[in-house]
């Protein structure tokens, strides 16, 4: 089942982890209800025309960025730019200011230490290989790529590589396994991702999604409804959607434009801060 012939916007988010609870607060705080049984992998909202697909993260840039499947998605840039090289069709409309974090480059606490170019013949353990790719080159870096899954911070310790490049928050994991934080990759936190072709049906539907998200991630205060929300959800039929006049879905995506200018996504990475 693809999502053209459908009238339901659709969503990925993580199915559990780190983003789960930000991205089924944000519905929620939309006024979005839905019901999700602990194996439940999609589920439509009770009371607007929307599926939300339960995935994991890595999963979420290519199925946004495969036309039809679904046209929004929920994910942290590290991931983005991770898979981006591969998802040309996929665009980041909104920064949530959840899991926020960095990429950061790690090395053993007595390494001798002389920036980045310290890392030229080293191994260097990462879940980021596209990422850290793109930093060695823009840095004239020649050194190996050790791909892992996870758990990257013992790479170092087991002899497996010189450094890591992973994702730091508090700090905590690096000093438990004795790592310093040497430089900075990428800054990165949770955006809303969009197909760029959005079928033209959906379109009003997504307007009235991305204004009522702009608003609740402004305010970051429980309010009631938006009036245009509420329309919906009191009429959940798309063909109310459609009754609605020209110029108030005019203002709707103007609305939009504006909150996305003064509200855009964090700068992209490759702003090399050392440390
Ligand atoms: O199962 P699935 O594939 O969906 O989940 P996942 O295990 O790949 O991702 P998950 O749930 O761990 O993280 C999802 C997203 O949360 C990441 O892609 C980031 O955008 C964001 N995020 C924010 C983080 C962290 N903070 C974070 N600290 N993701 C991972 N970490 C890990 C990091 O890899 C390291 O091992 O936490 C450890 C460091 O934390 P501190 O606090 O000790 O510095
Ligand atoms: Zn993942």
């Amino acid at each position: 089942m693809t999502n053209e012939n459908s009238k339901n916007l659709r969503i990925a988010i993580q199915k559990k982890g780190r983003l789960f609870d930000a991205s089924e607060q944000l519905l929620k705080k939309c006024g979005i209800t839905f019901k999700k049984e602990k194996n439940q992998l999609i589920s439509t909202a009770d009371n607007f025309p929307i599926d939300i697909v339960f995935v994991r993260d890595d999963d979420i840039p290519d199925m946004v960025s495969k036309n039809g499947i679904c046209d929004l998605g929920v994910i942290g840039q590290n991931e983005l730019f991770e898979k981006q090289p591969d998802c040309d069709n996929v665009t980041s409309v909104i920064g949530m200011n959840e899991g926020t974090c960095r990429l950061s480059i790690a090395t053993p606490a007595g390494m001798d230490y002389q920036g980045s170019q310290s890392l030229n013949g080293k191994k260097i353990a990462t879940s980021y290989p596209e990422v850290l790719e793109a930093f060695l080159k823009a840095n004239n870096i020649d050194a190996e790529i050790i791909n892992m899954a996870g758990s990257v911070e013992v790479a170092p310790v087991i002899g497996m590589a010189d450094a890591i490049c992973d994702l730091v928050s508090s700090g905590r994991t690096l000093k438990e396994n004795n790592l310093v934080e040497r430089d900075i990759i990428m800054e990165s936190q949770a955006v809303i991702i969009q197909n760029k072709n959005i079928a033209p049906e959906k379109q009003d539907l997504l307007n009235i999604l991305m204004t009522n998200i702009q608003e609740v991630l402004k305010e970051e205060v429980d309010k009631p409804l938006p009036q245009n929300m509420q329309q919906i959800i009191n009429k959940p039929q798309i063909e109310t959607v459609k009754s609605t006049p020209a110029e108030t879905f005019q203002s709707l995506a103007q609305k939009t434009v504006n909150a996305n200018t003064a509200a855009p996504v964090l700068a992209p990475a490759m702003s090399i801060a050392r440390k």
